[in-house]
């Protein structure tokens, strides 16, 4: 008899975990979502994508962090190296070497998508695009076609920060690319980018509180979950407009 109440109890309780797992996801062969994060430096990219990971497992959906570079793979190493000035690389290998960085990582990402899990990206491919274009000789054109056709991310977060707040949260590091003069640069380049109405881009003012910050990215966060997860994933600027 206590077995058989035991057993009674257990299955209620698979039943409120697969209701659980069924609202948010994977056992309905329901997508997760591909959530990214852009703006120029020390605008709380990696902060904020930590804090959405978290509030968003918090709420019972199922998802993990990512970022680019991923330092740790080989092509990531070498990137490592070229961004701590150790090694010179000419202009487009190094465009074509972040770019590979994110192409080895595809299946994975692919794979986890699939499986109901959202993925929450600190930088992409419109890092790759906004900071080599800034470099001489190079068009936004030629630094995407690396990228044509990778995983199309559902929504778009451009942490905007103005560049007093941003001096206040501290100096550049000594990587390549931290300069004030470069970085500026990249910004307009990040607008450029942000005209292309093809993508979900939203604007996040990223000069105000940090729990503000959180709960805007966290609430456009949760609707595209919601939005992406009986929609097929698409391909990145696959339709050049
Ligand atoms: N960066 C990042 C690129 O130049 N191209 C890319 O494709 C990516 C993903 O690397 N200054 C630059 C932007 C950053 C630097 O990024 C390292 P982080 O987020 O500081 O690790
Ligand atoms: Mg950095």
């Amino acid at each position: 008899m206590a077995q058989c109440a035991g057993t009674i109890k257990n299955v209620g309780r698979s039943a409120i975990h697969l209701g659980r797992r069924y609202r948010h996801g994977d056992m309905a062969g329901l997508r997760g979502a591909l959530i990214v994060l852009e703006g120029a430096d020390r605008a709380g990219k990696s902060t904020q994508a930590r804090l959405l990971v978290e509030a968003l497992k918090e709420r019972g959906y199922r998802a993990e962090g990512l970022r680019f570079p991923e330092r740790t793979t080989e092509i990531g190493q070498l990137i490592g190296s070229y961004l701590e000035k150790k090694s010179d690389l000419e202009d487009h290998t190094i465009h074509l070497l972040f770019s590979a960085n994110r192409w080895e990582q595809v299946p994975t990402m692919k794979e986890k998508l699939r499986s109901g899990i959202t993925l929450v990206v600190d930088r992409y491919a419109f890092s790759g695009v906004a900071f080599t274009s800034c470099k001489e000789n190079f068009d936004l054109h030629w630094c995407k076609q690396a990228d044509v056709g990778l995983p199309k991310p559902d929504l778009i977060l451009f942490l905007k920060v103005n560049p007093e707040v941003a001096a206040a949260r501290g100096g550049f590091g000594n990587e390549r690319y931290e300069t004030n003069y470069f970085q500026e640069k990249v910004l307009k380049r990040y607008f450029e980018l942000m005209e292309d109405k093809s993508l979900n881009w939203k604007v996040i003012d990223a000069s105000e509180k940090m729990e503000n910050v959180h709960k805007n990215i966290k609430d456009l966060s949760e609707k595209a979950i919601q939005d992406a997860k009986d929609q097929p994933l698409g391909k990145l600027w696959e339709e050049d407009p």
